[in-house]
């Protein structure tokens, strides 16, 4: 249970401690309802008195109709949601993924449902996928703003969508699908591979669309690896991304909220199992990361003791719910906390630019609204309540917080990484924008 007592809550926080309920005292209601919020995705628990809810199958009429546009599709294309995660269908979808040899591409909820690390996923060419996939199945992911309301250029204007969701209101949302099929993701997906199985289909491995999903997936890759190599300094975010990659434990939990520093923290860090990935999702919404590290922290102090939480925060972004390291450090929680900082939302100013700025008059006048304090010392936060803080400047730096943090097994750590202010996401794919000119 978590939540922030005053009277009458107070009583009910005692009560619940008293039949055996552990209660988390939260510094915010909203981070309370956001841990609460995590506990129930992560663990799949229902309130204890409802019981369970009835699984719900598609119609046959419609599984028998989706089937024939996958097999008939000359550019296919899974998207594994966050809904496929949370009706835990993770073997039926490794095995539609690998009977049929489709390729997949996550959304960030959605990442690990399949590995990362499978053959079949084409995240590293997310973009080309998307735009030119002929035959779209959705199997618990909606087309907003995270998949760009599934419109053109984004997308093909005649790509032909199946979509597989567990609520009715959704189906047909900003596109018509060709196959509507409203079930539980796991249900459907069973029934959906039962048909494919009797056809014995196959998507074959030398389509010219696999070639161009592979060519796109290699080049991307390595436009990411050379910027994560690059040796100047500050760092930019690929550099810091490689750096805590090639020492996290596989299995995890990752929680990441922020603008760049989620959405590159997405294609450079891996998921390997569902569930293990929880950041600011379909409203893009900051301040829930800290609540979910906690909630994250006391599933695995349940579950798994030796699972690691990190949470990796843009410098805003930890901002919103940032006092809630005092309640990791008074749970001892040994969560991770790493802020990518760059000194600002988007972008920043580093300190000489700072001073100038602010020779120009109010800074309320002329101070640009991203910017945030520079060189601000997130890390002293976490130190005044008694965890670790480490301000990191260099790969070396970084390494060796980081191996310590790991090594802390009873207190949360905050690892604040300064990084080029100006430091940038690799270029999209570029996509031709409207012209308002006639
Ligand atoms: C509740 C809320 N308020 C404001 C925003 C607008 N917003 C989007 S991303 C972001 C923060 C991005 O900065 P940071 O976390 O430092 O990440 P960076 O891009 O700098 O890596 C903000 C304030 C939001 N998404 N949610
Ligand atoms: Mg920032």
């Amino acid at each position: 249970m978590f939540g922030i007592v005053g009277i009458p809550v107070t009583e009910l926080a005692i009560a619940a401690q008293a039949s055996g309920i552990k209660f988390i005292g939260m510094r915010n209601e909203q981070a309370a309802s956001y841990a609460a919020s995590a506990v129930g995705y992560l663990t799949g628990r229902y309130v204890e008195c409802c019981p369970a809810p009835p699984i719900s199958m598609a119609e046959e009429m419609a599984v028998s109709q989706a089937v024939s546009f996958i097999v008939h599709s000359r550019k296919p294309l899974l998207i594994i949601g966050k809904g496929a995660a949370y009706s835990r269908a993770e073997n039926s979808i490794r095995k539609l993924v690998d009977q049929c040899g489709l390729p997949f591409l996550p959304t960030p909820m959605g990442k690990g449902v399949v590995s990362d690390s499978h053959p079949c996923c084409v995240a590293a060419a997310r973009s080309r996928a998307l735009q030119y996939a002929d035959v779209i199945v959705l199997l618990g992911a909606r087309l907003n703003w995270i998949l760009h309301f599934g419109l053109p250029l984004r997308f093909q204007p005649d790509v032909k969508i199946i979509q597989v969701d567990i609520c009715a209101e959704e189906l047909g949302n900003n596109v018509r699908p060709v196959a509507a099929l409203l079930g539980d993701i796991k249900a459907v997906t069973e029934q959906l591979l039962g048909q494919l199985n009797k056809k014995l289909w196959k998507y074959p491995s030398n389509t010219d669309w696999w070639k161009e999903l592979r060519a796109k997936v290699k080049s991307n890759e390595e436009t990411s690896k050379a910027l994560s190599l690059q040796k100047g300094l500050p760092m930019n975010y690929y550099t810091v991304f490689h750096h805590v990659r090639e020492l996290l434990p596989k299995d995890c939990i990752l929680i990441s909220e922020g603008a760049n520093t989620m959405d590159i923290g997405r294609t450079m860090l891996p998921n390997y199992e569902p569930r293990h990935r929880l950041d600011a999702g379909t409203f893009g919404t900051m301040g829930v990361g800290l609540g979910f590290a906690i909630a994250a922290a006391m599933v695995a102090k349940d579950q798994d003791p030796k699972q690691r939480v990190v949470c990796i925060e843009g410098d805003s972004a930890f901002g919103f719910s940032g006092m809630e390291v005092e309640t990791m450090c008074r749970y001892s929680l040994p969560i991770i906390i790493i802020i990518v900082n760059n000194n600002g939302i988007y972008s920043g100013l580093d300190a000489d630019t700072w001073k100038e700025i602010l020779k120009l008059g109010e800074p309320s006048a002329c101070v640009p609204p991203v910017s945030l304090l520079p060189n601000a010392h997130y890390e002293q936060i976490m130190s005044a309540f008694g965890g670790k803080g480490y301000f990191v400047q260099t790969p070396e730096e970084l390494q060796a917080a980081l191996k310590a943090s790991l090594a802390e097994k009873h207190v949360p750590s905050l690892i604040n990484i300064m990084i080029d202010p100006q430091s940038d996401r690799k270029k999209q794919v570029s996509v031709p924008s409207f012209s308002l000119l006639p």
